[in-house]
């Protein structure tokens, strides 16, 4: 449990806010990027940097290029665009590159290491982001420039490995893919697996954070168990996609995808390479979104590739459709009338979203994505609130989570009714975010 940081008020002006934010990414700034929680997560992740170089827009520049720009130095041949980036000399981690050995696929780089699966893909969003943030013009078309063919490489890898029959969304093959690891949508799906009872293995993260508030053994047996298939495949996405028990069109990883094509559209206008097929991808994938995933009564389900079912779980990404404007306005109304009811109380602080409803049973408060309040979440869900014109809401959103860290500190996550910050400490996405809304135009 983190609560707030000991030894720091817990109100200050924003000006405080902000020095404090910068200090968090200071302390977890590695020279080239910016690990997510220096002891919990001591290497680079994927949809981390992409929220800190947003972060370190405001800023730096610099910083803010070098984060993105490291991440994609460790970009597999075939486009893969690996979770996680690691470090030399980092804090011990499980799994470790000894575990991936992404060395058995001809696309991985021998350095440096990596494993072998990825996260949502908001990177041309970042990139957008940082660039239109930058007063170094030169420096930012340079950027744009250098950035567009690794972002193309990106999306195509989405595209022609992740989906199947020619449709356009795309799956997701891990819960760590998701980014919401131990969210109960994959309950269901985790139950069908039968992990080797002979494999052992030592968990680091215990060691550095409150077991209560982590996934369970049983659930990493069963990661565990989903990145030996991989490993044993070679990494080889054709021989995945036939094996894998894990196959989930997943809303957000999908939502985030329209979004990341729309700016990835602007990126080659502004650099003039414009390039059709960047907007075709948001609007086929936006469009399989609005046939495949909604559900009018909830809002949008993930589907089980293998079952064919949905999967019928009141997360906070069922609203997430919203950050990339793919409902149109009508049907956005109906969904923000489900969001607003989805909306909990923090104590004396606002409206926030939480990462899964509370009147879920398998709600819990401090239990990672099965409960709290995350920054990244509620930071997309308000963007999508502005998109659609929802101004107050959108308002409320932001003052929670604003008040949220200056209260508590930039936690990994929070109680949704207390507010007390509980997971990883000095947490650096939350710490960027929270900078991106204290400067919003
Ligand atoms: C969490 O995931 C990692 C595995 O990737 C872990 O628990 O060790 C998730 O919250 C994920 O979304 C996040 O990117 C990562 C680092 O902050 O931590």
């Amino acid at each position: 449990m983190v609560g707030p940081t000991p030894g720091r008020p817990q109100s200050g002006s924003d000006a405080e806010l902000i020095a404090h934010a910068r200090e968090v990414l200071n302390a977890n700034w590695l020279g080239h990027a910016t690990s997510p929680s220096a002891q919990l997560y001591p290497h680079q992740w994927s949809w981390d940097s992409a929220f800190v170089a947003i972060g370190y827009a405001h800023y730096d520049e610099r910083r803010a290029r070098a984060e993105l720009e490291s991440l994609f130095a460790a970009q597999w041949a075939n486009g893969l665009l690996p979770h996680i980036v690691f470090v030399n000399d980092a804090h011990p981690y499980f799994p470790g590159p000894e575990v991936w050995l992404t060395e058995g696929s001809p696309s991985a780089p021998r350095h440096p290491k990596t494993s072998g699966i990825v996260q949502p893909p908001v990177h041309a969003t970042a990139v957008w982001h940082v660039y239109r943030h930058s007063s170094d013009r030169d420096q930012a078309a340079e950027f744009l420039a250098t950035m567009l063919p690794r972002l193309t490489a990106w999306h195509d890898y989405l595209y022609r490995e992740r989906t199947r029959d020619g449709g356009p969304l795309v799956e997701i093959w891990h819960p760590w893919e998701s980014g919401m690891d131990n969210s109960p949508l994959w309950d269901g799906i985790l139950a069908r697996i039968s992990p080797d009872p002979t494999t052992t293995y030592q968990r680091t993260d215990l060691l550095v954070a409150e077991p209560a508030e982590r996934p369970t053994d049983a659930e990493y047996d069963r990661y565990i168990h989903l990145v030996k298939l991989f490993r044993d495949c070679g990494y080889d996405g054709q021989l995945i996609r036939e094996l894998t028990p894990f196959a989930v069109r997943d809303v957000l990883f999908n939502a985030l995808l329209v979004q990341a094509n729309r700016d990835l559209a602007s990126i080659a206008r502004a650099v003039d390479s414009p390039d059709a097929r960047y907007l075709e991808w948001a609007e086929a994938t936006a469009h399989a979104i609005e046939s495949e995933l909604r559900h009018d009564d909830v809002g949008y389900l993930d589907l089980d590739v293998v079952t064919g079912e949905p999967i019928a779980t009141p997360v906070w990404a069922r609203f997430s459709p919203l950050f990339a404007g793919v409902p149109e306005p009508d049907r956005a109304a109906k969904l923000i009338e489900q969001l607003r009811a989805a909306m909990v109380t923090v104590d004396g602080l606002g409206a926030a979203v939480p990462s899964l409803s509370p009147d879920d049973p398998h709600f819990d408060p401090t239990l990672y994505w099965r409960g709290p309040v995350w920054i990244n979440a509620n930071w997309l869900i308000h963007h999508g609130l502005r998109r659609y014109g929802y101004t107050s809401e959108a308002d409320e959103l932001r003052t929670t989570m604003i008040e949220l860290a200056r209260r508590g500190g930039f936690s990994e996550h929070y109680h949704p009714m207390t507010g007390r910050g509980h997971g990883g400490a000095e947490f650096a996405w939350s710490a960027a975010l929270v900078l991106d809304l204290l400067d919003e135009d």
